[in-house]
């Protein structure tokens, strides 16, 4: 649920990247934030060590535009997966107003996206979200590894009902403003009383 401050005219949306440790989540927040101007973001926190850069998670504010008089402000947070075994960071989950799921397109990794795509939602339901009910984009990344998917495996595997998806390339910053911007619709959609696409 969003958090709105009346007396500042604000509405604070909480945005969660998760996916498997390595999956580019980082790189995302990275990007987004270089790209985006300076009086429209906050300070990138990132809680993480250059040798361990999974760890922790990060937080970048946004503010994306205005909403009925209100200021829309978007809190990114990237969260690594093993979450559900994982108290301390259960926290970063509650009040999320909308996920981004990044797989990495690598097949060696397509075992730790299920781990983490899984673990996400045993920690979501723990929390009484449904996730199919919860704004979600799927973000296939690293699609130019040698060993990448088919975009169908992909889809079959995460995504069967379809709901969007981009493939990304995270690191040259493909496809990384398009997810952000379709979870924001989904988030504002919401809001604004869940109006269908
Ligand atoms: N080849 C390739 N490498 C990527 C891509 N996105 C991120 N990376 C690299 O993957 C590594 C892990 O990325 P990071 O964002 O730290 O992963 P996180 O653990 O999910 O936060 C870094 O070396 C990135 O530069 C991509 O699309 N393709
Ligand atoms: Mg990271």
């Amino acid at each position: 649920m969003s958090l709105i401050n009346h007396a500042a005219k604000e509405v604070i949306c909480k945005v969660v990247y998760v996916g498997p440790g390595l999956s580019g989540k980082t790189t995302n927040i990275q990007y987004i934030y270089d790209q985006t101007q300076t009086q429209s973001k906050g300070r990138l926190m990132q809680l993480s060590s250059d040798n361990e850069r999974t760890l922790f998670y990060d937080l970048l504010p946004l503010s994306i535009g205005e909403l009925e008089g209100y200021r829309t402000r978007f809190h990114l947070y990237t969260l690594p997966g093993q979450i559900f075994y994982d108290v301390s960071r259960q926290f970063v989950l509650k009040g999320v107003d909308g996920i981004v799921f990044v797989a990495d397109s690598a097949a060696e990794r397509m075992e730790a996206n299920i781990e983490a795509f899984d673990d996400l939602k045993k920690a979501l339901e723990g929390q009484g979200y449904d996730f199919d009910r919860l704004p979600v984009v799927f973000q296939y990344n690293k699609r130019d590894v040698p060993s990448a998917v088919t975009l169908e495996e992909l889809q079959k595997t995460f995504n069967p009902t379809r709901r969007p998806f981009f493939e990304a390339s995270a690191n040259r910053g493909k496809g990384v403003m398009e997810t952000l911007q379709e979870i924001s619709l989904r988030v504002i959609r919401e809001l604004k009383g869940g109006e269908k696409p």
